[in-house]
């Protein structure tokens, strides 16, 4: 029942902020492959590797113009087989990722088909008139396209066309996709958007504050259609799995995805925990409740046999600074990623999480690369929103807050890049760095390899049921239990001491105690057995 992906511990890089090895200011492979011995040191199974393949750029890769090449700027597709090939020494599996909703607006097929040159003129949505939908990205979802002289749809930015899944040709293009990186190695995709993909109707929506016309795209019958086929044609052939990036899912969607017959994805990313700060409010101030926060935790760990969890991504906000506190980075970094290594389900750590990164400390909308933000910038300004809200909001919710280059040591960038950074390192990391971490046997990194390493060894926290068992306004105590067995987890979410009647012996502790009194200090965490 168990499979490997259900084990490890998955890694997600970013490659353009991972490591650049070349001096042009931009993270490469060669930069991946020579970091891996950490990675492994580290006790990282699976590696998630975002966006590598051709790409313009618009949305830094998730937007592809030909998945069969990798873009220049990571290298070539012999640096990718060397990083397969290495990868499979350390035994680390590469996962890629998988983005179908929509392509570049510079792909070939998009090219020939808004000249409706055959067998492509259908590959994407076109209509004559558009409708009411909204995007993702704070736009309208339509685009007149100049040449065809009509309108293509797309979800997210107007260089991400929609692809159209009413055709079959489409779905026969993205099982070659499939099978050419399967073949060459790789142990499984990351599904974009992947509950979005098949359009049922393309009527007007009801008028909504965000995403008019959803209820037209999520979630579909269509949609599971098309997963099975992928399974059945596809997956099943090979020693992989798949996790879906899904939007706007409640647990009775993730069960269909997840444990329906055949199964479609292996396991799902939701977003409920971290839209438990997603309150207007949150742009003005620190709005984090951990009442609602451990609420949508529990609920999808009760409801699901397996959860994909994850604290960062490189769409979110840097875990210590929205869940945790700045001022005791170390400690709040620490006690959230043993939460996360204890939940049941498949831990995902974002690079910079295992050193504890924050988010950006930019002063200006200047200093921002990510289309999203520019794009929400001016929608607000459309509105005659004052810039220092418009400021304030994009602080709060930037995808760029975690796109920062990695922290590697006290060098100039951080030791990112010898050239210029293609986005500024954040100032921090001069005591925030990869390498002072591992001189310092007390360090988040440190922390993070001895929980790796305690998850691994521990059918409870592997295999075990979870359980909530107190939550308070800053307290949060699940218990996992697996043939009678239980750990007891504790969690202080706040800089206040905290007097709780737990007792037991300490197992592991983000404060190295052998002995619990009862007391746990600002953000501290616990694991009682
Ligand atoms: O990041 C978001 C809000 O800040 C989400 O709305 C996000 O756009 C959504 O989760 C989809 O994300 C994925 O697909 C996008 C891409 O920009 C993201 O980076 C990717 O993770 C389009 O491909
Ligand atoms: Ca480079």
């Amino acid at each position: 029942m168990y499979k490997w992906w259900h084990e490890r511990v998955v890694y997600q890089i970013y490659p353009r902020s991972f490591k650049d090895s070349n001096g042009d200011g931009i993270g490469d492979i060669q930069g991946i492959i020579s970091e891996l011995d950490k990675l492994k040191a580290l006790g990282i199974g699976i590696i998630w590797l975002s966006p590598v393949y051709c790409s313009p750029n618009a949305d830094n890769g998730y937007d592809i113009s030909d998945y069969y090449n990798i873009h220049p700027d990571y290298g070539s597709m012999d640096d990718m087989d060397a990083l397969l090939e290495k990868a499979k020494t350390l035994d680390i599996k590469i996962v890629m990722d998988l983005v179908i909703n929509h392509t570049s607006d510079e792909h070939e097929w998009f090219e020939k088909s808004r000249q409706r040159v055959e067998p492509y003129t259908d590959y994407y949505i076109w209509q004559d008139q558009a409708n009411n939908w909204t995007s993702f990205f704070a736009e309208d979802a339509w685009t007149y396209d100049e040449v065809r002289q009509q309108y293509y749809l797309h979800l997210f930015a107007k260089k991400q066309p929609d692809l159209n899944y009413h055709n079959p040709l489409v779905l026969e293009e993205i099982k070659k996709l499939m099978i050419f990186w399967l073949e060459k190695g790789v142990s499984g995709f990351r599904c974009d958007v992947i509950n979005v993909i098949y359009k049922t109707s393309l009527e007007d929506g009801k008028k909504k504050l965000i995403l008019t016309g959803s209820e037209h795209y999520l979630s579909q019958e269509g949609n599971h259609e098309i997963l099975q086929n992928l399974r059945e044609t596809v997956l099943n052939n090979y020693d992989c799995f798949t996790v879906g990036e899904t939007v706007f899912v409640t647990p009775e969607i993730g069960k269909e995805l997840c444990e329906g017959d055949p199964v479609e994805m292996d396991m799902i990313f939701s977003f409920e925990h971290m839209e438990t700060d997603q309150y207007f409010v949150k742009y003005f101030k620190r709005n984090f409740s951990l009442k609602r926060f451990a609420r949508a935790i529990s609920k999808w760990q009760t409801s699901m046999f397996w959860n994909a969890n994850y604290l960062e991504n490189h769409d979110q906000r840097r875990a210590v600074s929205r869940f945790g506190d700045e001022a005791y980075g170390f400690e709040s970094a620490k006690m959230l990623g043993l939460m996360l290594l204890a939940l049941r389900g498949t831990p995902y750590i974002y690079q910079g999480q295992e050193i504890g990164m924050t988010n950006f400390d930019y002063e200006q909308l200047e200093e921002l690369d990510d289309i999203e933000s520019h794009n929400v910038d001016a929608f607000l300004k459309k509105y005659h929103i004052p810039s220092r809200f418009r400021w304030s909001m994009l602080q709060r919710t930037s995808r760029d807050n975690c796109r920062t280059p990695m922290q590697w040591n006290r060098q100039l960038h951080g030791g990112f890049t010898s050239g210029q950074p293609w986005l500024k390192v954040n100032d921090n990391y001069q005591t925030i760095n990869l390498e002072s971490q591992l001189n310092d046997t007390d360090s988040v990194w440190h922390f993070y390899k001895k929980m790796i390493a305690f998850r691994q060894n521990s059918p409870i926290l592997l295999y075990g049921d979870y359980e909530e068992d107190q939550v308070t306004k800053n307290l949060y105590v699940f218990k996992r239990t697996y043939k009678h067995r239980t750990l007891y987890i504790l969690l202080n979410f706040s800089k206040k001491k905290i007097k709780t009647n737990y007792k037991g012996q300490v197992k592991l502790s983000t404060l190295n105690r052998t002995t619990f009194d009862g007391k746990l200090d600002a953000f501290e965490a616990i694991i009682l057995g």
